[in-house]
């Protein structure tokens, strides 16, 4: 079902000359990725994401943690951008500067097409030295990932031999500085923030439709579910990003 657009958002999109979209898990579940807050499943069902996407959790059981990162990037790369993700990266090819902050550590935007994107909690293809934080370069074949997924010792350093961890931002942890920084300045001159497939649970991330508003852009929510923007943006569409955000895109131009 093509959900109808307001009129007024039409004619609000067309006249902006820079959108912002901050986006979350929502934006990949049509790609077959599970949500951050889907219930887990296999060896980590009994475990809440917030549990294993600490530093703590690491240094407590290195090889449940990284068996988890590698079982969630195999499932990366074996999926393929959605209609969402090539939706958002043609809004860019129409003519308003567009940029793509998002929380998801996959690169299905990327892949998409979007470019210069900003990762605000880190990438699961970039893991690093626990240690010296050293980039390290993984494995690109998909090795055949038991469905529940398994346990792994994470790979030693070619530096110092300390132990590789995923890429990403755990939670306790700093944004990096230039994302972060990229992302509040787009947020502060945007004419429109979308807000795409995101709880708005995490902070600081979730503050920055709430810093848009303030700089009077007009904020759009494309979420199945409420959240707590629901009071703040103008435009709540609800539905499957899959579904609305290319509606939107034949709807403007
Ligand atoms: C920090 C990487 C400074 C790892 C992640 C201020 C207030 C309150 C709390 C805090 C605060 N400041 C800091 C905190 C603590 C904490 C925090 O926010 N906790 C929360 C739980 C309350 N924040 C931090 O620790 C951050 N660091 O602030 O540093 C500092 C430093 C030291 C000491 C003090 C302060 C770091 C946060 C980053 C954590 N890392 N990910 C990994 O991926 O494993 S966050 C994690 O949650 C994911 O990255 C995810 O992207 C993010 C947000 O989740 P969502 O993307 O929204 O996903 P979710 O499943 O929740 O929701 C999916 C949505 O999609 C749903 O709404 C659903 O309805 C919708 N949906 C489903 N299908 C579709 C759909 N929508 C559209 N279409 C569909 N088809
Ligand atoms: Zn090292």
């Amino acid at each position: 079902m093509i959900p109808a657009v307001p009129p007024n958002l039409i004619a609000t999109l067309r006249a902006a000359n820079h959108i912002v979209f901050l986006t979350g898990a929502g934006v990949s579940a049509e790609s077959g990725i599970p949500t951050f807050r889907d219930a887990m499943t296999g060896l980590w069902q009994r475990y809440s994401a917030e549990q294993l996407a600490t530093a703590d959790a690491f240094t407590r059981d290195r090889d449940l943690v990284w068996g988890w990162y590698e079982w969630r990037r195999m499932q990366v790369m074996k999926a393929d951008p959605n209609a969402a993700h090539r939706a958002i990266a043609a809004f860019a090819s129409k003519g308003p500067r567009v940029d793509v902050i998002t929380q998801n550590v996959d690169d299905l935007h990327e892949r998409a097409g979007s470019d210069r994107v900003l990762h605000l909690h880190g990438r699961l293809n970039r893991p690093f030295c626990f240690e010296c934080r050293q980039p390290h370069a993984l494995p690109l074949e998909t090795p055949d990932e038991p469905d529940g997924g398994r346990r792994l010792a994470p790979p030693r350093c070619h530096r110092c031999n300390g132990f590789i961890r995923p890429g990403v931002v755990w939670f306790g942890e700093m944004l990096p500085e230039f994302e972060w920084q990229a992302a509040v300045e787009a947020c502060e001159v945007c004419d429109v923030l979308f807000s795409v497939g995101t709880s708005s649970l995490v902070h600081p991330a979730a503050g920055l439709p709430l810093l848009a508003a303030k700089h009077l852009a007009t904020i759009v929510q494309i979420n199945p579910n409420p959240t707590s923007l629901d009071g703040i943006a103008q435009f709540n569409l609800v539905g499957a990003a899959g579904v609305i955000m290319p509606a939107l895109l034949d709807a403007i131009w």
